[in-house]
């Protein structure tokens, strides 16, 4: 065990992380969602990764996200096993320095609970402890962590390398050269994904994962997905909801808030990028901006050279009218321009409105029809094979 109140403390600057789901088999989600938002108010960044969650991918998300702390709300009854196969997973991982808690109002009994104290669970709360109190006892827990110091392998290696860049925002070298040397280097092909909130981004990427994971067995695959931090420091980083692929070992898929930066990426994207292409582990990134507006260019599209090999600017079909497409600046700057939603009504109008836009700007591109939310779907296809058209494989891939 790595834990004591002598342990060396976590710099006071550096938000906590924590990894919050309601396991498999259940689908009570309205506590949980209620715990997130006072997590996020007090100042915590919440990865979340939604209902239904095997233990495995709860301890796989804690490891690649670097979280401080998992919180599970369980209902179902089989809290018991459930928790004690969490912590197997977390000591498999050699994570047992990230705290568990848990909750689960009618569920859960207080004989239960001593029996989940001795498989790793640090607390268990029950209606009556109120929800400031129980942020202040849960940062109390992690305060005192001894978090690992030594070497480190695989995805927890990068993800501690991740945090430590984000730890180290303001003393980096400054962005620009880390995308200069990101332009120079040979490396995995690299997508920025950027498109206004909801408009399917994430649930896209996960798609596009799906059918890398398919045509490339044995290859890997990244995900950096952005998401904006409240004004008190915290901040829910939900972009995992709708990444069911990311449960897959091959995919690394890291959370990042945007920490104050207004561009919409955090600002170490692209340090955590250099990181990432120079572990060597991956054919292909995605980097998912925030949901931007209408003059957003998360990439540098117009500021010179982009740093990403390709943007895929994603657009539902509720942007309002013609008026508005002709606004939207990424839309002449983009490489590739998706309509999501197809499945909407709307989409006839969008389709033709967002071709005839296409059509006329300065750089002619074609459009990709996309329904993100079904599986299989071949507007989907058709823009992975022009996302991975003509890129040339990573030195050293098969
Ligand atoms: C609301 C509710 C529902 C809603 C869920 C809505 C939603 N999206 O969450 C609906 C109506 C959909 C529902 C459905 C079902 N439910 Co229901 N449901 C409940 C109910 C009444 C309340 C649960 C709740 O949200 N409480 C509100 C929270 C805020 O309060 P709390 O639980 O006390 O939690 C506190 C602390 O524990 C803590 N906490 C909780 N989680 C966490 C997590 C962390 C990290 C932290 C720090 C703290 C913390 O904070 C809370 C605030 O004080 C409970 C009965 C009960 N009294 O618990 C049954 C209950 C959980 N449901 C039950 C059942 C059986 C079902 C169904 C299977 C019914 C059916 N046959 O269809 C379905 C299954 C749905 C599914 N897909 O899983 C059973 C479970 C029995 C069991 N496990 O053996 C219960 C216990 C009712 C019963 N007595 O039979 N349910
Ligand atoms: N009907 C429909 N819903 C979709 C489609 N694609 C995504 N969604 C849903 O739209 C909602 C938002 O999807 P996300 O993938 O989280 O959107 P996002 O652009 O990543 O959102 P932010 O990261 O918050 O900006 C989710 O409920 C998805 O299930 C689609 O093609 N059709
Ligand atoms: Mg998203």
């Amino acid at each position: 065990m790595t834990r004591g109140r002598k342990a060396a403390r976590t710099k006071p600057s550096a938000p906590r992380r924590i990894v919050t789901a309601v396991p498999l088999c259940d689908g009570h989600d309205s506590a949980i969602t209620t715990i997130n938002a006072e997590l996020v108010h007090h100042g915590w960044e919440v990865v979340y990764l939604g209902y239904h969650q095997a233990a495995s991918a709860i301890a796989r998300a804690a490891v690649q996200e670097d979280a401080h702390a998992i919180g599970v709300s369980s209902y179902n009854g089989g809290h018991v096993v459930f928790f004690r196969e969490l912590w197997a997973q977390l000591v498999a991982r050699g994570a047992e320095d990230v705290a568990v808690f848990a909750g689960g109002g009618g569920t859960i009994t207080a004989a239960d609970a001593k029996r989940l104290g001795r498989s790793g669970v640090r607390r268990v709360f029950f209606a009556g402890t109120s929800l400031d109190e129980m942020a202040k006892t849960m940062r109390d827990e992690v305060e005192v962590l001894r978090r690992p110091t030594g070497a480190a392998r695989g995805d927890r290696a990068l993800a501690r390398t991740l945090s430590a860049l984000e730890r180290m925002d303001g003393e980096r070298p400054p962005a620009k050269r880390e995308r200069e040397k990101i332009r120079r280097s040979k490396g995995p092909l690299t997508v920025g994904v950027a498109g206004p909130g909801g408009a399917g981004k994430s649930t896209l990427i996960d798609e596009l994962v799906a059918r890398f994971l398919r045509k490339e067995p044995g290859r890997r695959v990244a995900v950096l997905a952005n998401d904006p931090s409240h004004p008190g420091g915290g901040a829910l980083l939900g972009d995992r909801v709708s990444a069911i692929y990311a449960q897959d070992e091959r995919v690394f898929f890291r959370s990042l808030a945007t920490r104050g930066n207004a561009s919409g990426l955090s600002r170490v994207a692209p340090a955590a990028l250099s990181a990432v292409r120079e572990s060597g582990e991956f054919d292909l990134v995605f980097v998912e901006s925030v949901g931007i507006g209408q003059d957003g260019d998360p990439f540098g599209v117009f500021a010179g050279p982009t740093w990403v090999d390709r943007v895929l600017f994603v657009l539902p079909p509720h942007y309002g009218g013609r008026v508005q497409l002709e606004k939207i600046a990424l839309l002449d700057g983009a490489d590739l321009i998706a309509l999501n939603k197809c499945d909407d009504p709307r989409a006839t109008t969008a389709k033709a409105e967002l071709t005839a836009r296409l059509a006329s700007s300065r750089t002619p591109r074609p459009l990709f029809p996309t329904i993100a939310a079904r599986h299989e779907d071949t507007g989907v296809d058709e823009l992975y094979a022009a996302l991975v058209e003509g890129h040339e494989p990573a030195e050293g891939a098969a």
